[in-house]
């Protein structure tokens, strides 16, 4: 029978992507959300139909204590964290805060309410860093690269260690880039896809990019959420590798997006601005989930030149939208 979910982080790609998966498999689910008057929730509300909002803040124990209390969750899903790696540097102990230490503040309410709700932690690919081996699977050693990578290996060891020491059931997957229409415009793929859409309407004429080699290994996150919902059905909680297997350049994710719309990438990306390199950069990333594939009989459905396209056609949209709307007002 499908129980309560607790999502935090729900105002975010992942939080809506999973919420909807829940709803749609008869879950009752509450979404974490922090702040006064959120300017998400409308449209998290809309996109969602059926979620209850709940106050509460990583920051704040007591009101995950009190949320735990009021919403009785059989399972707590924990995405919640400054999620830009860029920021993290910015503001690195706010990020040691929210998305490290807001971990053991999830772990620790849960054990004070009812220690038999199960966690699923969000750890990251941003772990591995410079990495130690390719492909990166669930044994690989970790080496972030980043206060957000940092804060993210202590949330994985500290999700790991309260399920030894005290039998919880807290499981972490480890998600390579996932990405999906939904995308803040922060990260490099939906920034690429919305500069693409707007340059093509003659809306823009440049893109600003920082380092062009750098490779990921990017999915669906419609797909990913699945992994995660997959992850709770077992029988005992563990650690998962979610990925796709293939790597691809920044450059190669800008090429399919403006040829999909007819454009040279090369007449508008001006890369290497200083402003969005890294003080340590990430390399490459390329995740081995043949664990998840066994285990859970998890794989991605959308190839990566699918999802560029995807994430091209519904910035065009989008903004095509936007331009109706103008003219008619
Ligand atoms: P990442 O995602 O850091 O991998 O973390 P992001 O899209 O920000 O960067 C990917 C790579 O692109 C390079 N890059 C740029 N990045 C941004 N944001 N803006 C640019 O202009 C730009 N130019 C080049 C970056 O240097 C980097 O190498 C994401 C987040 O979702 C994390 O929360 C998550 O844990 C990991 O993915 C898995």
């Amino acid at each position: 029978m499908p129980g309560t979910a607790l999502i935090t982080g729900v105002t975010g790609q992942d939080g809506t992507y999973l919420a909807q998966l829940l709803l749609s498999k008869g879950y009752h689910v509450y979404g974490l959300v922090r702040g006064q008057n959120n300017p998400r929730l409308e449209a998290v509300g809309r996109l969602c139909p059926g979620i209850e909002f709940m106050e509460g803040d990583l920051l704040d124990h007591s009101s995950l204590v009190a949320a735990l209390e009021a919403a009785q969750p059989t399972e707590v899903y924990n995405l919640g964290a400054i999620s830009f790696v860029g920021l993290s540097f910015k503001q690195a102990l706010l990020t040691g805060e929210v998305t490290g230490l807001g971990v053991v503040r999830v772990l620790e309410a849960i054990r004070s309410v009812n220690p038999a709700i199960r966690l699923y932690q969000a750890s990251s690919s941003e772990m591995f860093g410079k990495v130690r081996e390719t492909p990166q699977t669930e044994l690989t050693a970790f080496h972030p690269r980043s206060p957000y990578g940092v804060a993210k290996v202590y949330g994985h060891h500290i999700t790991v260690n309260y399920r030894e020491s005290y039998g919880m059931f807290a499981c972490s997957g480890i998600l390579f880039n996932h990405e999906s229409p939904r995308r803040g415009l922060e990260f490099v793929t939906r920034k690429i896809t919305n500069a693409a859409a707007k340059i093509k309407l003659g809306l823009q004429k440049e893109l600003h990019l920082g380092n062009l080699d750098s490779q990921r290994d990017w999915g669906f996150a419609g797909d990913y959420v699945e992994a995660m919902h997959l992850m709770m059905l077992q029988p005992e909680p563990d650690d998962f590798v979610i990925a796709t297997g293939a790597t691809h350049s920044v450059r190669e994710f800008c090429e399919i997006a403006f040829s999909h719309l007819g454009l040279n990438y090369r007449d508008h990306v001006v890369s290497d601005d200083a402003r969005f390199l890294r003080p340590a950069e990430v390399d490459l990333l390329i995740g081995d989930a043949s664990k998840a594939k066994r285990v859970l009989g998890w794989q991605p459905r959308v190839p990566f030149g699918e999802l560029v396209t995807m994430m091209v056609d519904a910035d065009l949209a989008a903004q095509q939208k936007i331009m109706r709307i103008e003219a008619a007002g």
